[in-house]
């Protein structure tokens, strides 16, 4: 059964309903799922704390929602498509009953390991069905997951294995990417190094050679070997962790964002319907890596609970060339295509050239997330790829909101360039000043807050419940703080302008200017580092270091290049800053705080307006930079 709307009116009518009774609300739309215990009580909330909690007491596993309610109906359905990065090796499909049996083997093996509820296993694994395989079978059993981006170094990897103390780790021997093969067994070796977990799965994919460690480490396929086909699924509470995902702040440490059972379920379910339009049959694609939120939501998570294909794409936008992700849309007859504005960008550098001769006619939906969309991007994609007749939903969300909260539903909601529109029912927002004085009204811009709870919202941030509330409950009263800065325009539509912490978007991925900066003092020879983000045409943002150096520093450019590369061996190469000057200074405040906002112009080029400079230490260092830039 499905809950999506289908004209504006409907959407106003059910919004306005949803407001006024959000526990009658959403008790409807979660009545459609399956528990094994109905829940006591829909919701109960304070922002102070905060304690939020959604269908109280409610039963129930996740994975049950999809596959047993639908196995009789969707069996022989396709639920992943894979599609491998050589396009000579040949594609895979799983139909739900072949995925339910996948998951299920895999449960048993992990529980024969001695994993059960409430232990965490991080899944370190390239973009093969496995990795959803793993994800739903810790669901199955009740362990919790916590996916890490396989392009996360062994520093980063260690980190998150110490802070959730993980039970194990499944990954594989190595992953394709373009035409590179990434060591991925041996960066897990690394991290356990310095740090250690009982039991290693490891899946092989390339076939590469690779040490194993006996008594830890095992083989996925060995581990599954005469393992039932079936498997009775662990009961659920509502609130019990499905899992954390880590995610940049403005400090230096991520954190581990918690997202609970039956609140995720319903929300992501409910989103993925009505923000895509989607209807039986279709055949959906996420360009995401489900090592971030949008891997989980739209990936694996929404669309199987919608009884969706999903197609997976282990590859990368440019191999073996431009019109790689077209070639696909022809391949596999893509209806709905969801990618991020970074990758457009990039393709749309290359011209319209590695279009032609694909068949893009079965796409009927597109969308776009991760950062803002330019209006440029915004019109390439809706001209050359939805040939003008594909609506755009530009979806704003975090990895804090589990799902969707701002975006047009396809085709419903008339959609503006570089606009994410609307709120989704049950989203209540209000915009905020620098006082926190609400601003009412339209045509106002602040910052975005939201003010009541939402069934997939953060519940904590792992073992560390202070830091939750200090980063998004404390800095305005009874609100939800989302970081972004946003426009209510004359339309009531909202634009999202894009963070107004210390939070840089690079290629749609969040990263700390704190982290960064820990990462380049690492470096023998650097004293001090300042980071700051500057438009980049591609990325949408760029990473712009100043450093003080040493004064024994002969050789400037292979320095910078050391300097690169310890970033991109602490963190990985997406931190790896795109420029670093070396300063004599930074511009920092009698208290020693640096002027961010200096740094921030210099490093857009807008040398000028540098504003008021006359509270620095030492004014004339501003100067200095400037002259030192290239
Ligand atoms: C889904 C995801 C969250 C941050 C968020 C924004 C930015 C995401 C949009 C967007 C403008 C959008 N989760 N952001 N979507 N900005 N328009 N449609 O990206 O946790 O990794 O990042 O990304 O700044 O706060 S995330």
């Amino acid at each position: 059964m499905s809950d999506r709307l289908h004209t504006l009116s409907g959407y106003l009518y059910e919004y306005q309903k949803s407001i006024a009774q959000p526990e009658e609300f959403w008790a409807r739309i979660a009545d459609s799922f399956y528990w094994r215990k109905r829940w006591d009580k829909v919701l109960q909330w304070n922002f102070e704390e905060p304690d939020v909690r959604w269908f109280l007491n409610g039963k129930l596993n996740l994975t049950e929602n999809i596959f047993e309610k639908n196995l009789y109906t969707l069996g022989e359905r396709p639920a992943i498509i894979w599609e491998p990065n050589e396009p000579t090796e040949p594609s895979r499909t799983l139909t739900y009953r072949q995925l339910f049996e996948e998951v299920c083997r895999f449960s048993h093996a992990l529980q024969s390991k001695g994993i059960g509820k409430g232990d965490r296993v991080i899944i370190y694994m390239p973009m093969v069905p496995e990795a959803a395989v793993a994800m739903l079978a810790c669901a199955r059993i009740g362990a919790i997951h916590s996916v890490v981006f396989a392009g996360f170094s062994s520093t980063s990897l260690a980190d998150r294995i110490l802070d959730c103390k993980a039970k194990a780790i499944v990954t594989a021997d190595g992953n394709y990417r373009g035409n590179k093969q990434v060591p991925v067994k041996a960066i897990v070796d690394e991290a356990l190094e310095k740090t250690s977990v009982e039991t290693v799965i490891v899946y092989r994919r390339t076939g590469q050679e690779i040490s194993m460690v006996s008594g830890r480490d095992c083989w996925w396929h060995d581990l599954i070997q005469g393992k039932p086909s079936a498997h009775k699924a662990e009961e659920m509470d509502s609130e019990d962790m499905l899992f954390i995902l880590y995610t940049s702040g403005s400090t230096g440490k991520p954190k581990g964002v918690v997202h609970t059972t039956g609140g995720y379920m319903v929300y992501t379910k409910y989103s993925f319907e009505n923000v895509f339009q989607y209807t039986p049959g279709d055949v959906y694609w996420c360009t995401a890596d489900i090592g971030w939120v949008t891997g989980h939501s739209y990936m694996v998570y929404g669309p199987l609970l919608a009884g969706a294909t999903t197609l997976l794409f282990e590859g990368i936008p440019t191999y073996p060339h431009a019109g790689r992700f077209w070639e696909i849309i022809d391949k596999h007859k893509v209806n709905i295509f969801y990618t991020a504005p970074t990758a457009i960008r990039a393709l749309q550098a290359f011209g319209t050239g590695p279009i032609e001769g694909h068949d893009l006619s079965s796409l009927k939906v597109l969308g776009s997330v991760g950062e803002p969309i330019n209006e440029e991007a915004w019109h390439w994609y809706h001209t050359h790829i939805g040939k003008g007749k594909c609506p755009i939903v530009d979806t704003w969300w975090q990895t804090e909101t589990g799902g969707i909260l701002i975006s047009p539903l396809a085709g419903i909601t008339p959609t503006k360039p570089a606009y994410a529109t609307l709120p989704l029912p049950g989203i209540q927002l209000c915009i905020v000043d620098a006082k926190g004085k609400e601003l009412t009204g339209n045509s106002v811009e602040g910052n975005l807050c939201i003010t009541f709870p939402w069934p997939s919202m953060i519940r904590t941030t792992y073992g560390d419940h202070e830091r939750c509330r200090q980063t998004y409950f404390s800095t305005y009263k009874n609100k939800y703080f989302t970081g972004d800065g946003v426009k209510r325009d004359h339309d009531g539509y909202y634009r999202i302008l894009g963070r107004v912490d210390d939070v840089i978007n690079v290629s749609g991925h969040r990263m700390g200017t704190a982290e960064v900066e820990n990462a380049i003092n690492e470096h023998p020879k650097v004293i001090e580092s300042a980071v700051v983000g500057y438009p980049h045409e591609i990325k949408g943002q760029g990473i712009y270091a100043f450093v003080i150096c040493d004064q024994s520093t002969p050789n400037e450019s292979s320095l910078v290049q050391e300097i690169k590369e310890t970033v991109a061996s602490i963190i990985g190469p997406i931190a790896k800053p795109d420029k670093i000057q070396l300063v004599p200074g930074l511009p920092k405040t009698r208290s020693g705080k640096i002027m961010r906002r200096i740094l921030r112009k210099i490093a857009e080029g807008s040398l000028d307006a540098m504003g008021d400079t006359s509270t620095l230490l030492d004014p004339e260092v501003v100067g200095k930079i400037i002259d030192g830039r290239k």
